[in-house]
């Protein structure tokens, strides 16, 4: 077993090793950070690819910071396996421990909708494959939560195709019983169920993802923030548990595809959880809108 230079983390050899020396950065390198970690452009010089590099932002970290790095890193281990979800490269282990993944030439989905008025098309195209990598990571034994779906975390490469990323606070599900704390503290609370709201020590199930894909949904067909007039996240909390869900004035009426998503958005953050559909279920109403519609 190779240990890195902090003690709390053992890397097993199943996770590549990727030597930091062979990584070049250019001038400007951070493409943007959030949480402990911040996320830099550089170009491998081996692999010959440019790749984005996610460490710690500062030196003095905790075990616990770096566990929670380690642990998103055996998790995007994973994600190679699936079309839709960021695979992991490899990890540098010093100076300190870094995730390197492939770089992603069209950044998040939420830049993308910030920015751009994306088609209709293109829209169902990468709902359905959102569903899709979920429904992989929900699939793996022991399954993967990730508890922070949002547009941010959806990254897009150079054809628009969409890989779920930011696995920062996912877990494992037999993970979330034994370690104290990992309730999804840090999930965003526009994103996070009204179950949560009403107790913040809960342990998570497949259906909060399924809930902020529902938050997800309306940011894709309506290109804005949920509750953006709201006076602050506590007052968002109280009204999400008593059942206040985005704006669906702000929902056009007048296309099939659009009422079509807008029914499945509401069924995916039913107040009960039990209502809330698989990602399986998701992926197949997305794939008949994605057909029907492009
Ligand atoms: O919207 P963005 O440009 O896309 O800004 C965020 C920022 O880093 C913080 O997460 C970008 N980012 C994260 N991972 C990658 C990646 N693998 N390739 C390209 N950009 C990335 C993200």
């Amino acid at each position: 077993e190779v240990q890195s230079r902090y003690p709390s983390v053992t890397v097993d050899h199943k996770l590549p090793i990727i030597e930091f020396e062979r990584l070049n950065f250019p001038k400007e390198p951070v493409l943007g950070s959030g949480g402990f970690a911040a996320v830099e452009k550089a170009y491998h010089l081996d692999l010959r690819q440019e790749v984005a590099v996610k460490r710690l932002l500062t030196r003095k970290i905790t075990g616990s910071e770096q566990d929670l790095l380690y642990s998103e890193a055996r998790k995007l281990n994973l994600g190679s396996r699936s079309d839709h979800v960021i695979s992991l490269l490899g990890v540098c282990l010093d100076p300190n421990f870094a995730i390197v993944m492939p770089y992603m030439e069209n950044g998040s989905l939420a830049g993308l909708l910030r920015d751009v008025d994306v088609p209709w098309a293109l829209r169902w195209r990468m709902a359905h494959e959102i569903s899709l990598g979920m429904t992989f990571l929900h699939c793996q034994n022991p399954q993967i939560l990730h508890c922070d779906l949002k547009a941010e975390n959806v990254l897009l490469d150079g054809d628009f195709h969409v890989k779920i990323s930011d696995f920062g606070l996912s877990k494992w599900k037999a993970e979330s019983r034994v370690v104290t704390g990992t309730s999804p503290s840090g999930s965003t609370i526009t994103h996070a169920p009204p179950e949560y709201h009403a107790n913040i020590n809960l342990i998570p199930t497949a259906k909060f993802d399924v809930y902020s894909f529902g938050v997800l949904l309306w940011e894709i067909v309506t290109r804005r923030q949920p509750y953006a007039h709201a006076a602050n996240s506590a007052l968002i909390s109280i009204n999400v548990e008593r059942g206040q869900r985005p704006d669906l004035t702000l929902i056009p009426t007048d296309r099939e595809d659009v009422t079509s998503v807008s029914q499945l958005m509401q069924t995916c953050w039913s107040q009960n959880p039990d209502d809330r559909p698989s990602f399986d279920d998701c992926a197949d109403r997305l794939r008949h809108v994605k057909d029907r519609f492009s």
